[in-house]
């Protein structure tokens, strides 16, 4: 058997892209549910266009997303129905605390999730919760600026005593936050950042790093104290750089553009600011506000596992002008690099290059490693016969698992284990759209609305069935 006894094989969701009920039980409003569908939704992830409250004329798929809030107990048997060992999902933080900073939390909100993880438990599947997926109280990002304000460290270590004390023995797997990377490229998406005119982007998105990086050092600490069995992992956007070319000046190139990813999993896993990261941030004038404490909070609660996203290798070049400049293939942006297929969505697909993420990962930290989400974003066609036959994302995952393979059996990486993304379609998080699907199960919605919601079993549902079965033996 390549994979280890007990591989931990599933999929992920997050709440934000798949929940909706956006208005029931209580739940206050988020950031994530005011960025719209269409040719705005850039801007307004990216913070430069001020868009706080639902605006006539547009559509807002998070209203809605997939229905998951009414549907979990029919999608968690169809998990179940494939045999998956854990079920990533994430907690709406305004559930639990609609305004963000109440002192007492929404009962209907934690009564819902407890819900959803007993319903995993009677299948056998182990909850994996991200605590934070992009989400922020809206309430929090109009009265303190959301992340920038350390006010927010002390509302989400209130967040978190709730749910580790309310959870405990029901939810032992815990991720601070989905991809702080994202902070960089997405900070209104990533963490509630409407950057204000002429204000200095890098410092506000370094501050509001800085301010996530403790909090997730406090919520591990207090998650060990909670209960001793908690596991908690920090989640990186991942995906090498690699350099165009054997020039110095590209080597250089992807050094520096890994560093700027890998800052946050140093902090995360090392306890400390690396040293490129405190002289870049002093070349640029930016004071993150560190205290003592912090630093003490840091270095003492470092995370028990790695995980992270992979869906692409990413290149660079010194001068990206001298090779056809700078492409946004997905939020990450890079040169273009010749060797490698793209998606439908133009995101390169590169299996060997899991495997040399995956082993980059292992060299520099030597703590267990999770792919918490890989997968295909794909157009599907269902047939007049009603059946769906994504090879497409077989073929794209075949080879994905099989570079982790060679990870673990020949590189002897130690993995605990691998989540596809959306195991059931559910709204992009980069565009929107329902269409761009990742399912083993096809959800009838389409980018504006439309459809019954209705689930559908896709061929690949079947084939993640049979390589769950044999352990990763068959694929
Ligand atoms: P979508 C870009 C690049 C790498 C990871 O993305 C990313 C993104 C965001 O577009 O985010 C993660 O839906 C994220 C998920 C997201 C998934 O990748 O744009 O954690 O929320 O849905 C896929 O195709």
């Amino acid at each position: 058997m390549p994979f280890p006894k007990g591989f931990l094989w599933g999929g992920a969701t997050a709440a934000n892209q798949c929940e909706g009920g956006y208005d029931e039980g209580g739940r206050g409003l988020a950031n994530v549910d005011v960025i719209p569908h269409g040719s705005e939704r850039n801007d307004v992830s990216r913070g430069l266009r001020r868009m706080l409250d639902f605006e006539p004329g547009y559509y807002y798929p998070a209203q809605t997303g997939i229905d998951f809030y009414h549907h979990y107990r029919e999608d968690i048997a169809l998990f179940a129905e494939m045999g998956f060992k854990v079920f990533r999902l994430s907690i709406a933080w305004s559930r639990i605390f609609p305004n963000g900073d109440e002192e007492e939390p929404n009962e209907a909100g934690l009564a819902f999730y407890e819900d959803v993880f007993r319903c995993c438990r009677e299948h056998g599947i182990e909850p994996l919760v991200t605590i934070t997926h992009f989400d922020c109280p809206i309430h929090l990002v109009k009265k303190y600026g959301a992340w920038r304000n350390r006010t927010l460290i002390e509302l989400y270590k209130r967040l978190v005593k709730v749910l580790f004390n309310r959870y405990r023995g029901l939810v032992r797997w815990w991720i601070t936050f989905n991809e702080m990377n994202m902070i960089l490229h997405r900070p209104f998406m990533g963490a509630g950042i409407v950057l204000e005119p002429g204000e200095n982007a890098r410092e506000a998105e370094y501050r509001a790093a800085h301010n996530e990086l403790v909090a997730s050092a406090w919520a591990t600490k207090i998650a060990h104290e909670v209960d001793p069995e908690n596991r908690v992992g920090c989640m990186l956007a991942a995906g090498s750089y690699y350099p165009y070319s054997c020039r110095p000046e590209d080597v250089r190139a992807a050094q520096v553009k890994n560093q700027e990813d890998l800052f946050f999993v140093d902090v995360q896993a090392r306890g400390r600011y690396p040293g490129y990261a405190l002289k870049m941030l002093e070349r640029e004038g930016i004071d993150v506000g560190m205290t003592a404490e912090d630093e003490r909070i840091l270095a003492e609660n470092t995370v028990d596992f790695i995980s992270f996203s992979y869906y692409s290798s990413r290149c660079t070049a010194g001068d990206p002008d001298s090779v056809g400049g700078v492409a946004e293939g997905n939020a990450f942006a890079g040169v273009e690099n010749p060797y490698v297929r793209t998606s439908d969505w133009g995101w390169v697909i590169d299996p060997l290059g899991f495997r040399i993420t995956i082993n980059d990962l292992w060299d520099r930290y030597q703590k267990p490693l999770f792919v918490v989400e890989n997968g295909l974003g794909a157009y599907d066609e269902v047939l007049p016969d009603g059946t769906i036959e994504d090879d497409y994302r077989i073929a794209y995952l075949r080879e994905h698992i099989e570079a982790m393979r060679d990870a673990i059996e020949q590189d002897g990486v130690e993995m605990l284990g691998y989540t596809t993304w959306g195991p059931i379609d559910l709204v992009s998080a980069g565009s929107g759209e329902m269409e761009k699907r990742y399912g083993f199960i096809y959800v009838d919605r389409d980018n504006l609305g439309n459809g019954t919601l209705e689930r559908r079993r896709k061929k690949s549902f079947y084939w993640y069935q049979q390589a769950i079965a044999t352990n990763g033996g068959d694929l």
